[in-house]
């Protein structure tokens, strides 16, 4: 049992995991940075130590100071949240060599799925499918003609050390390709320290799905169903749903004991996400992993009635899991919509003090977020500041639902994403379920 947690992270996702960690009496101890000082998660948590000035790198992402604040407070166990340090494997190697719980993988199945090339070595080893690809890190310019000669074009060189669309080059022609492929290497050496890329087949106009997976210590490992996530804008996720439109019963089985044959292979615990691309003939090839709770977790919690930050922590604690594969049913229609503080239009973000703030609620409706009335939205970290999470009998009526929360959610200060969430809901290739990764590219 912990006594105490650290929760290195801000916002609204520390919030959920202090909420967590009451429920289930343990304390708790927030870090926060000076721009964080009246922030929700720095008051709701039983104690709270400040580690460094505004800026990211200097305070939630400082590993020292974080490990710093554990052994001074007296944390056992660490919570990463997403983002910042939560799949940066250096810092769970950290913990592990100070004694800290690190609530996640162990650093060694991170580092290896944190590779690109490693992480598709291994499903394929395991019969997972993935995409046509150049089978290992390409060396120069000839080899990476050869492959695409192979593979036929169009293809993606992308980054081993990327991940979440960031390196990725799309090539038409071998005219191209060359180029292409210095600059792929320059920029991923830039962003990354490490130039390693490899070349994938382009799979056009994908579904991006998601399978949700828990593993405990003991060798247990479920799935939880999909979430899908295809409205997105350069790679941000904007709103998300589960069930998805486009799984039927049958390839929502198939694709859950991908994903946990996957996990199984490579010996990963906690719980964790499979990306999966879904072409237009229904084929799906594993993308990537995400070693961490997602944004878009309550989706599932709603459609599954589990907690898995709770989950998260009692597999840290080395518990046996009582979820069982058979006792995983879900049940009616889930919809997220991210509050982004941005402008609709322009997407420039928009800090400022809120002013003025009503909460949607009612039947079904939650609200995961760190903002209160007087409030301010620092201009140093991700404009994410409220997520809006509905849940149904059907999808229809749960588009309904999230349509008249947001009509509810009044937030005066700053400018929010609020207006194109309700024009999405309206859409008729979104009501009809027709979304691809570029639907909001066509919308807006
Ligand atoms: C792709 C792809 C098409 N073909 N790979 C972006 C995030 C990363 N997980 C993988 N990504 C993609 N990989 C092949 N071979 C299209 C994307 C992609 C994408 C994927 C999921 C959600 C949104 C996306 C937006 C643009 C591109």
């Amino acid at each position: 049992m912990f006594n105490k947690i650290l929760i290195a992270n801000r916002g609204e996702i520390a919030v959920r995991i202090i909420r967590a960690c009451k429920e289930m009496g343990i304390r708790t101890l927030a870090v926060y940075s000076e721009a964080d000082r009246d922030a929700l998660h720095t008051r709701l948590a039983d104690g709270a130590i400040c580690i460094g000035p505004p800026k990211s790198a200097d305070s939630y992402l400082n590993i020292q100071s974080i490990i710093s604040a554990m052994e001074v407070a007296d944390a056992e166990a660490v919570h990463p949240g997403y983002g910042f340090l939560a799949e940066n494997a250096s810092f769970a190697e950290a913990c592990e060599k100070c004694g800290i719980k690190f609530i996640g993988p162990a650093s060694s199945v991170m580092r290896l799925m944190g590779n690109k090339v490693g992480a598709k070595k291994k499903a394929e080893e395991l019969n997972v499918s993935v995409l046509p690809w150049s089978n290992r890190a390409l060396v120069d310019e000839k080899e990476a003609i050869e492959v695409s000669k192979k593979i036929g074009f169009p293809v993606l060189i992308k980054a081993a050390s990327g991940g979440g669309g960031r390196g990725m080059k799309l090539v038409h022609t071998q005219a191209s390709l060359g180029s292409a492929f210095n600059m792929a290497k320059s920029e991923a050496i830039a962003a990354f320290g490490d130039g390693e890329v490899f070349i994938e087949r382009y799979c056009e106009l994908p579904r991006h799905i998601e399978i949700q997976i828990a593993a405990d210590e003991h060798g247990n490992v479920i799935h939880l169903g999909e979430r899908e996530c295809s409205i997105q804008r350069r790679h941000q996720k904007i709103l998300e749903e589960s069930p998805s439109p486009a799984l039927d019963p049958k390839l929502r089985q198939k694709m859950g004991e991908t994903a946990v044959k996957l996990a199984k292979g490579i010996g990963y615990t906690n719980v964790g996400t499979m990306e999966f691309l879904l072409d237009k003939d229904k084929r799906f090839y594993f993308m990537e992993m995400n070693a961490r709770v997602q944004v878009e977790h309550p989706v599932t919690e709603f459609v599954t009635g589990v907690d898995l930050v709770k989950e998260q922590i009692k597999i840290a604690m080395g518990e046996r899991t009582a979820l069982k594969q058979k006792n995983v049913v879900m049940k009616g229609h889930s919809i997220e919509c991210r509050i982004n503080a941005e402008d609709p239009k322009t997407f420039m973000p928009s800090p400022g003090k809120i002013t003025g703030l009503t909460m949607p609620g009612g039947p079904g409706v939650r609200v995961d977020s760190a903002i209160y009335c007087g409030s301010h939205v620092p201009p140093y970290y991700d404009n994410l500041i409220a997520k809006v999470i509905v849940h149904a009998e059907g999808r229809m009526d749960a588009i309904a639902r999230m349509s008249r929360a947001l009509e509810e959610f009044q937030i005066v200060g700053i400018k929010t994403n609020i207006p194109l969430h309700l024009k999405i809901l309206k859409d008729h290739d979104f009501i009809a379920g027709k979304t691809d990764i570029d639907f909001l590219s066509r919308f807006t």
